[in-house]
């Protein structure tokens, strides 16, 4: 079973379809990576592989798809705007584990509690929300210092079946990244330098959070070693602060 393939097929022919996507370079020695884990008849190859993209308006556009069997499938999807932007980030947090579904789509927001923000990137998406939450409802703990970095459009839910994974979250995650394009065709570069300044800020501080709080940090530490690990994280699937030290 690969229960995100759909997913992130969908998601790369969509972005091709609707934006100038051209390809984002992934450092060598992270394009994949495979380990065996168990003994014997539980022996499992996880295999993990990455994707990179770009487009005139998004810096980086990428995905972590990890795939080890029925009991471990996990695709973490990230879209991160170019600075001259104040375009939300998408994320898809999509985790199969032997315990369930963990399912976490949103477009996170560069300024939480700016009522203009919210009108325009949030506002909009609350009928989806609305819709989505009737079959997918809010899946309970969440750690309490990530809320500053969600959405009130945060769809986050355990599903107990697997049918709704294959459907309303599908369904879900492909509404969520079309409203997302679409705010990306109607973006304008932002010139003010104050609020050049902001994004930056609220930029490095969500790419901070996601590396230090990375919850895969622990699996992909098991499988593959920290050294891979914490490059990957720093180098590969958080790496703004990289790029703002060499620019
Ligand atoms: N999460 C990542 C990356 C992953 C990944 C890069 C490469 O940011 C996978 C893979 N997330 C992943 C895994 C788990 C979670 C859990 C494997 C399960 C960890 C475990 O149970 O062992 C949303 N993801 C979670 C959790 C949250 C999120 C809140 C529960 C963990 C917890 O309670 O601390 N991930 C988190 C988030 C977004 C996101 C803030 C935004 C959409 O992508």
């Amino acid at each position: 079973m690969t229960l995100y393939q759909p997913f992130l097929d969908y998601a790369i022919a969509t972005l091709q379809d609707r934006l100038d996507l051209s390809p984002y370079p992934i450092p060598a020695g992270f394009e994949s990576n495979t380990a065996t884990t168990g003994k014997g008849k539980r022996e499992v190859t996880v295999h993990t592989t990455s994707h990179g993209y770009c487009s005139p308006k998004l810096r980086q556009i990428r995905a972590a798809h990890v795939q080890a069997g029925d009991s471990l499938q996990v695709l973490n999807f990230v879209i991160f705007p170019r600075l001259e932007y104040d375009l939300p980030f998408f994320g898809g947090d999509l985790v199969t584990l032997p315990g369930g579904h963990l399912i976490a789509i949103d477009m996170q927001p560069l300024f939480r509690d700016s009522p203009d923000y919210q009108a325009r990137y949030s506002e909009p998406i609350m009928p989806m929300f609305n819709r989505y939450q009737q079959h997918l409802p809010w899946g309970g703990d969440f750690p309490e210092e990530a809320q500053p970095f969600f959405s009130p459009a945060f769809l986050w839910t355990r599903p107990t079946e697997l049918e709704d994974v294959t459907t309303h979250v599908f369904n879900a995650f492909k509404d969520y990244l079309n409203a997302y394009i679409g705010f990306v065709e109607q973006a304008q570069p932002i010139t003010d330098p104050e609020q050049l300044k902001a994004i930056e800020t609220a930029q490095l501080s969500y790419i901070r959070y996601r590396a230090e709080k990375d919850p895969a940090r622990g699996m992909l530490t098991r499988y593959y070693g920290a050294e891979w690990t914490e490059e990957y994280i720093h180098g590969f699937l958080f790496d703004l602060e990289r790029h703002l030290q060499t620019a």
